[in-house]
């Protein structure tokens, strides 16, 4: 989904860099290190943070973040203000459990719903799926979509992500009962494929079911990447830990098989289940975590690579995409000495953001700690700024509630019209200027609360519409 917002906000989100931009590359460096002949600086966006779990480039071009105790937040990419959402009262923490992924539906505008994963205890320590309603300022009404799933302190997954065709994937961890991973009627172990509504989905490999792979032991990286295929990080035991490219009803060979199929026992066992060996393998294991794709002009050296953090391994990996997706280069190691990184996200310009997890309870934090790291190609940034300077609508207030003001570029030469547009293109308001005026007042009331376009005199802003 994260790909799939690049492509849908990218011509508007631009216009928002200005702004942005400016304040970042006022944030000091914390370091810096060479991708290719790029220099890539590190800064600190946000601090102060407890255990960041999901970062999750949003439609508003905030950053929605999850923290494990159970707060959700909207990051400013531009200040790191925080601003929280909620904080849900029945997460329950454990050793590597509470709440967990995160995934917003893709249309946004018109279903403003947040996807969260987590820990909770009802009749035992337990994961379940939920869906919140976000109003603009606040995530409420929480509706469960699947609950019960077993759990214990450690290995639940869990990350989310939601495809094109309006399905969510959904990992699970083996919750320490390696068997449970190769039981097709259990749901640990597993990704897990359901309609956005919790239904599953009518072609999913078995009827009834919302397994979609299994043999899976603790999966906690997720991301679809422009060619059409996902791929996921997976936690293995102690000798590989996996690079996966997901295919329905495959065989991923846990409790038997960790990482390639490269042991003797392994490969009778692979050969007579058809085991879906992993594109990667990092061995020994370094508790590879979160998971993103990178196909920015910002940083060239990355194009058309997966980007993972590990946790234990205090690093990120660049692992370069063939072509076809279904092989990978030769990876790359960077951002080594910030301690565990847990989840990693990038922007529509180009910037990767990667949270630490240091008070995770295994880390050694920093006074600063937890971070949300920017990682970025000042020299790019600074082009492209120059370029969107352009004379842009400006609206405010943005979040708006009842009315906007659009302030054209410049006093208008000629009558034309202000158009507000929802997510689908679709216009839902539209406000006629005349000769000479720059101002112009839009009402707002009756529209549902989300994001919107606004767009006048050949520019076009993002919008925010709260209840
Ligand atoms: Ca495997
Ligand atoms: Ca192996």
């Amino acid at each position: 989904m994260k790909q799939l917002l690049f492509h849908l906000l990218a011509a508007g989100t631009l216009l928002l860099t200005a702004g942005g931009s400016a304040c970042a590359q006022n944030q000091p460096a914390l370091g810096t290190f060479p991708v290719g002949s790029t220099t890539i600086t590190v800064s600190a966006l946000a601090t102060g943070l407890q255990v960041p779990w999901e970062l999750v480039w949003g439609p508003d071009n905030f950053i929605w973040m999850t923290e494990r105790g159970g707060r959700i937040s909207r990051v400013n990419p531009a200040t790191g203000q925080v601003q929280p959402l909620i904080t849900l009262p029945d997460v329950v923490t454990s050793s590597e459990g509470g709440l967990l992924g995160m995934a917003l539906h893709p249309d946004f505008a018109t279903s403003p719903f947040v996807y969260v994963v987590y820990n909770y205890t009802d009749n035992g320590y337990k994961v379940k799926l939920v869906r919140l309603t976000y109003s603009g300022t606040t995530l409420s009404n929480p509706q469960v979509l699947l609950a019960d799933i077993p759990a214990v302190s450690t290995h639940s997954g869990s990350r989310l992500l939601i495809l094109p065709d309006r399905t969510l994937l959904m990992t699970t961890g083996d919750a320490q009962n390696r068997p449970a991973a190769q039981d097709r009627a259990s749901l640990n172990g597993k990704v897990l494929r359901l309609n956005l509504d919790g239904s599953i989905p009518a072609d999913n490999p078995v009827a009834g079911s919302p397994v979609y792979s299994y043999g899976h032991r603790n999966p906690q990286g997720l991301v679809r990447a422009t060619n059409g295929r996902v791929y996921s990080t997976e936690h293995g035991q102690n000798a590989e830990d996996e690079l996966n490219l997901l295919e329905p009803n495959r065989n991923y060979g846990w409790p038997t098989v960790e990482g390639f199929c490269n042991l003797t026992e392994e490969n009778a066992y692979c050969t007579a289940n058809s085991v879906r060996e992993p594109l990667y393998a990092w061995a020994p294991t370094v508790g590879v975590a979160g998971l993103t794709y990178y196909d920015h002009p910002a940083i060239p050296g990355w194009r058309g690579s997966l980007l993972a953090v590990a946790l234990r391994g205090n690093k990120l990996t660049q692992l370069p995409l063939a072509t076809n997706g279904t092989t990978v280069g030769t990876a790359a190691d960077f951002l080594t000495g910030f301690g565990r990184l847990r989840a990693v996200c990038v922007s529509p310009q180009g910037r990767v953001y990667v949270a630490t997890s240091n008070r995770d309870g295994r880390g050694s934090p920093a006074a600063t700690d937890d971070r949300i790291l920017v990682l970025e190609n000042r020299s790019f940034v600074t082009t492209s700024t120059a370029k969107v300077r352009q004379p842009q609508v400006q609206l405010w207030p943005n979040p708006a509630a009842q009315s906007v003001t659009v302030q054209l570029p410049a006093a208008a030469a000629a009558a034309g019209e202000i158009a507000i547009y929802d997510a689908l293109g679709r216009t839902v308001r539209s406000s006629p200027f005349r000769v000479g005026q720059s101002t112009v007042a839009v009402p707002l009331i009756g529209l549902r609360p989300g994001l919107y376009s606004v767009r006048a005199g050949g520019s076009t802003q993002p919008l925010v519409v709260n209840e």
